[in-house]
């Protein structure tokens, strides 16, 4: 090994090392073992400029192994990024530091997304290698070039989304996908072999993808790999072995320095194996300069680059068009001029076909549901192997991948990712419905199927449960709404909402007609509004979303013969309504003392609107197998039953 390389992989090691140990906690063993492969990565290959981390041809890089986050908070800070200093560094894990236990995506610093739960860094490259191909399509490979490294551990690849996406990727051949696979055999518990006898040549083969294999602390061989995975034909992964905790003489090749601080003798012992004279956090003037020489190749890269994307700049903006008011106004239209009913995912359909014409930022997609979630429609163009042209992907049976690229797709370049399932299997998506939320991206997850309204598939496949846990994930936006027109309303929400995920709760039965009227105003935008009253005095207040909005219109109705007067609340955003002033919320729930809900799922969410006075009409047990009105039956979510128990609230 070179001085020179020793180092600046040296320079990494003892940052990792002395941040790790100031804290108190953290993962030293992955930083100290992938710190030479890093090293001739961002020295010879990596395509970044410190001085724009936007730089929209820059290579990503993505650190799917997120607990090993001082490597990257390191080789940020060492090749000149401003959002990474010496003091946040010092300041690692701490309250408001950027250098966090695990990489938080911030837009602009150099941390291309969160990851810490594993397997998931895997999935957001596959989305990052999916938009570079996607936009290079559409911008020419003059602009777009490059390539996406994630690199990734055992953990990684024990993960279930990293078999989905790993096996994606090499169906899509996305040659310009490199992973560099840390390959140490330990993980927390011991040897890997305590878990895994997986064959990972034949593995990764399996999914056609090219398999290097090299000794991840041999300079020239860790050179070698990375210049050949430069003119790929498959996405590659270079199995690096290395020695996690490399330098330590009692804790490396251990599982012991996975997770903890290596302590104050351990780290004497490594000063002096690896032979770093500098006191904690000092890194020479000499290293640091030819650190930043590494960085500063950076502005030159841009500049290049700069005058082919100077003269195509104004028309990026056309071909990345991206026009959804006029389309969703003319459905509004349309919706009012057939009044009919409709299943919420086939109004979704229609407004896809509205939208997909005039659009280049969309891209759709299902887990191999597309004719159940309504996703595709025919003006969509299929993505397939070493063929970008398209704005659809068949993400085949693999929800948890699908979630995870989209949000690689999302915080890429600004494609607005769409992806459908039934809703029962955003539990097969949650960690990285999480993540979107976590990271503020703009994803909209297209839940078909959303209640016992499903039908004969049983409960299975009936969610009961999901809306409210989908509700209790912060910053995320659930949409159950009643009809075409709300569905509508909530597609124009979900396409307008910047910072925040949306999910689409869709029915798969027909829905009556709410709204019959056309209105500018997009109601669905308060959350919850009134949509009935039978008299001008009233004693009850119903909120209901999705598919029971009808059911209480029709309790209403039938309460009124009895001189029960009540209005109907629908509600197809509870996290929109909550976000009103207090007085509009004293409006819809302070008119009168008696509230009742009705959704056919978990009744939790709707405790916090019905009160102590209340009652919650809803399923809090698994469904059941049979035509979807008998089972509306079974669980009593029908007219007589709510208005007879209501009317018994009322008059006791
Ligand atoms: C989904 C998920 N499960 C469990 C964990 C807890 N965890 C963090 S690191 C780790 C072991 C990772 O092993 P490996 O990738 O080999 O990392 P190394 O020990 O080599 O640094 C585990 C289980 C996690 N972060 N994410
Ligand atoms: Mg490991």
């Amino acid at each position: 090994m070179s001085k020179q390389h020793k180092n600046l992989s040296n320079a990494i090691r003892f940052l990792s090392i002395d941040a790790i140990e100031k804290a108190n906690s953290g993962h030293p063993g992955m930083p100290m073992g992938m710190a030479d492969v890093a090293t001739i990565l961002f020295k010879h290959f990596l395509k970044f400029n410190p001085k724009n981390p936007s730089w929209l041809n820059r290579d990503r890089f993505v650190l799917s192994a997120g607990h090993g986050s001082m490597l990257l908070y390191s080789l940020l800070y060492l090749t000149g990024y401003k959002s990474v200093s010496l003091s946040s560094i010092k300041k690692f894990r701490q309250l408001n530091s950027i250098c966090a236990g695990h990489p938080e995506y911030h837009p602009n610093t150099g941390i291309e997304t969160t990851t810490g739960p594993l397997g998931q860094g895997i999935s957001n490259a596959v989305g990052f290698a999916i938009a570079e191909e996607i936009l290079k399509k559409k911008l020419g490979k003059k602009i777009i070039n490059h390539k996406t490294y994630a690199l990734a551990g055992d953990g990684c690849l024990m993960e279930g989304i990293s078999h989905e996406a790993l096996s994606l990727a090499g169906h899509l051949k996305l040659k310009n996908l490199v992973m560099l696979f840390d390959n140490n055999a330990i993980s927390i518990d011991g040897p890997t072999s305590l878990a895994v006898s997986d064959n990972y040549k034949k593995r990764f083969e399996s999914y056609g993808w090219d398999y290097i294999f090299i000794n991840g602390h041999n300079e020239k061989e860790i050179f070698e790999a990375l210049k050949k995975v430069q003119k790929a034909k498959k996405p590659t992964v270079i199995s690096c072995k290395t020695k996690i905790g490399y330098g330590s003489p009692n804790k490396s090749g251990k599982a012991s320095s996975h997770g903890s601080p290596l302590g104050v003798d351990e780290i004497k012992l490594v000063r002096k194996q690896l032979n770093w004279k500098y006191k904690p956090f000092e890194i020479p003037n000499n290293i640091l300069n030819e650190w930043k020489k590494i960085g500063n190749k950076g502005t030159k890269l841009e500049a290049n680059w700069n005058k082919f994307y100077r003269r195509k700049k104004n028309n990026i903006n056309k071909i990345l068009k991206n026009n959804f008011s006029k389309a969703l106004k003319s459905e509004k239209k349309n919706a009012v001029k057939e009044i009919k009913s409709l299943a919420s995912r086939k109004t979704s359909e229609l407004i896809l076909n509205a939208i997909t014409k005039d659009n280049n930022t969309l891209i759709g997609g299902s887990a191999d549901l597309a004719g159940s979630n309504n996703t595709k429609t025919k003006y969509h163009k299929i993505i397939k192997p070493a063929d970008f042209a398209g704005n659809y992907i068949h993400y085949g049976v693999r929800e948890h991948a699908m979630c995870g690229i989209m949000n690689g797709l999302a915080l890429h370049s600004k494609f607005i990712p769409y992806g459908g399932t039934f809703l029962i299997f955003t539990d097969y998506c949650k960690p990285s419905i999480r993540l979107s939320a976590l990271m503020k991206q703009k994803i909209i997850y297209v839940m078909t199927h959303d209640s016992i309204g499903l039908g004969e598939d049983g409960p299975t496949h009936q969610p009961v449960e999901q809306l409210s846990g989908l509700r209790s994930i912060p910053n995320l936006n659930v949409f159950r709404p009643a009809d075409r027109m709300e569905t509508i309303e909530c597609w124009q929400l979900a396409l307008e909402s910047s910072k925040t995920p949306s999910i689409l709760s869709l029915t798969r039965q027909k829905l009556n007609p709410v709204r019959k009227k056309y209105s500018d105003t997009n109601k669905c935008s308060f959350g919850a509004y009134e949509v009935l009253r039978t008299n001008n005095k009233i004693n009850l207040t119903i909120m209901a979303s999705g598919s029971e909005v009808n059911l209480a219109i029709e309790t209403s109705l039938k309460l009124a013969k009895d001189k029960i007067y009540s209005k109907v609340i629908s509600v197809p955003c509870q996290e929109i309504f909550d976000l009103q002033s207090k007085i509009y919320k004293q409006k819809i729930l302070g008119e009168t003392k008696f509230k009742v809900s009705i959704e056919a799922a978990s009744t939790d969410c709707w405790k916090k609107y019905v009160g102590i006075e209340g009652l919650t009409f809803g399923i809090d047990e698994f469904g059941k197998s049979a035509p979807y009105k008998e089972i509306y039956k079974h669980f009593r979510l029908t007219v007589e039953n709510i208005s007879q128990k209501t009317k018994n609230l009322i008059k006791n």
